[in-house]
This record gives structure tokens, C-alpha cells and sequence, in this order.
């Protein structure tokens, strides 16, 4: 059995935090070695992300760059030791907030993040879809990029959709308006089919 690379994607309040804790612990009751994790990781750049103002778009581009460059070397390694590895946000959330959104150029932010990841993929991502005024309510305390304006979040939205339609075979888009267990079952029944069956290498590890 392969150690997976598993990505949670969606605007604010999709649930991708609920969902990466029920399959970590669904993993831990099956006795398969998981690492849970997220985005951005390293805490100072976690702190200066999130809660200072005064960031332009570059900066703030470079910063989760520079995060995620630290943080997949962890992913890698808890990959190479065997441990599947569940993860709230990824490379798609600079893609989709600073090239989509932001206004950043697209392509030049995937080259961008082929660099800080070495080109290490997640075997499947799944997307957490809803319409944005139902995330924005489930999710009243908000950081510095959640309390951008509605249209923002409509960017990051249609960008995650976009971006899904481009790599249908890595994106499983769930509809994040239906109850919890429907959410489980569903992702459970595709982790498990993704456990049996064997994959090409996520990354030179
Ligand atoms: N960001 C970026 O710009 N570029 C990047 O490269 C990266 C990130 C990596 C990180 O914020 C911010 O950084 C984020 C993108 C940006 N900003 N925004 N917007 P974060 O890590 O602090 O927060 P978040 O990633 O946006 O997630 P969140 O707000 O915590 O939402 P969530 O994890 O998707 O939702 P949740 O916490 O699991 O659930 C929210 C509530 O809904 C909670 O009360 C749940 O019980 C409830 N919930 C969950 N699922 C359901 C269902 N199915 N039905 C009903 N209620 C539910």
C-alpha cells in the first residue's frame, strides 16, 4: 500500500479543516500511518501571512512560496517514512487567491509553484465547493485574507472550479452544502479506492 498526498481545496468555510480531521482519524482507527497538516505551516510566516495588513500581492506571493518550499521538504519526508499525508490547503491556494483573485499573473504562479514544490503533486484533491455566501456565514472570525470583499471570494471560487476542470483526474469537486456524513462517506469511499489501488510516485521523494 502507497503512502498518499492528499490536498483539502475550497474558499473559506467550505469545511476543509472538519473534513482533513475526520480522515486523519479515520486513517489513525484503520491503522494507516497519516501526517495531518496545512497551510501556510511555518508559524512566524503563518503569523505575518494572516494578520499583517500592509502586505502587497508580490510579498505576500513570495511568503507562501517560501512556506510551502520549507513545508514540502516535512511532506516529503513523512511521504518517504510511509505516512499518507492530509493536508488543509496546498500549492492550488496560491494558484487560485494570488493568481486568480489577486490578479497575478496564472501561469507564471504555477511556474512559481513548480519551484517551491519541486513538482510534488497530490495524489488527489479534493475541492470543497459551496456558494461563498454560505462559507462566509459558517465562517464568521475571519483572517486578513478571508475578510476580503465578496467579489474576491467569487474569484477564488470560479478559480477552484477552472482549475478542476483542467485536472479532472487529481480533483474530486464535492458539493460542500450537503451534511457532514454524506461529505465522509463520499470521501471515505474514494480514500479507500485510492489506498487499493496503486499510483504512480507522487515525487522523486
Ligand atoms: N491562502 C492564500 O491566499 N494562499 C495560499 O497559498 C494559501 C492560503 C496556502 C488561510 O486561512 C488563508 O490563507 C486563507 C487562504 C489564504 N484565507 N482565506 N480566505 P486559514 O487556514 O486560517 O483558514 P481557511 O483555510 O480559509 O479555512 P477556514 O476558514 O478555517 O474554513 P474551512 O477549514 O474550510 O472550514 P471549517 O473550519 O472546517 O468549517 C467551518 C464551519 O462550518 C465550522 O463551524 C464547521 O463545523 C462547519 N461545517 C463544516 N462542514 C459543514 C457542513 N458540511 N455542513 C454544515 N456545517 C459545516
Amino acid at each position: 500500500m502507497s503512502a498518499l498526498f492528499i490536498t483539502f481545496e475550497g474558499i473559506e468555510g467550505a469545511g476543509k479543516t472538519t473534513l482533513a480531521r475526520w480522515l486523519s482519524e479515520r486513517l489513525r482507527q484503520e491503522g494507516i500511518p497519516s501526517w495531518l497538516t496545512y497551510e501556510p505551516w511555518e508559524p512566524r510566516l503563518r503569523e505575518v501571512l494572516l494578520e499583517q495588513g500592509d502586505l502587497q500581492r508580490e510579498e505576500e506571493l513570495l511568503l507562501f512560496l517560501a512556506d510551502r518550499a520549507i513545508h514540502t521538504r516535512h511532506i516529503r519526508h513523512a511521504l518517504a517514512e510511509g505516512k499518507t499525508v492530509v493536508c488543509d490547503r496546498y500549492a492550488d491556494s496560491t494558484l487560485v487567491y494570488q493568481g486568480y483573485a489577486r490578479g497575478l499573473d496564472i501561469e507564471w504562479v504555477r511556474q512559481l509553484n513548480h519551484f517551491a514544490t519541486g513538482g510534488l503533486q497530490p495524489i488527489r484533491t479534493y475541492l470543497l465547493d459551496l456558494p461563498v455566501e454560505i462559507g462566509l456565514q459558517r465562517q464568521r472570525e475571519r483572517n486578513r485574507i478571508g475578510a476580503e470583499v465578496i467579489a474576491f471570494h467569487e474569484r477564488v471560487r470560479e478559480g477552484f472550479l477552472t482549475e478542476a476542470g483542467r485536472e479532472p483526474q487529481r480533483y474530486l469537486v464535492l458539493d460542500a452544502t450537503q451534511p457532514l456524513e454524506e461529505l465522509q462517506r463520499a470521501l471515505w469511499e474514494d480514500v479507500r479506492w485510492l489506498l487499493g489501488h496503486s499510483h504512480p510516485p507522487q515525487a522523486a521523494i
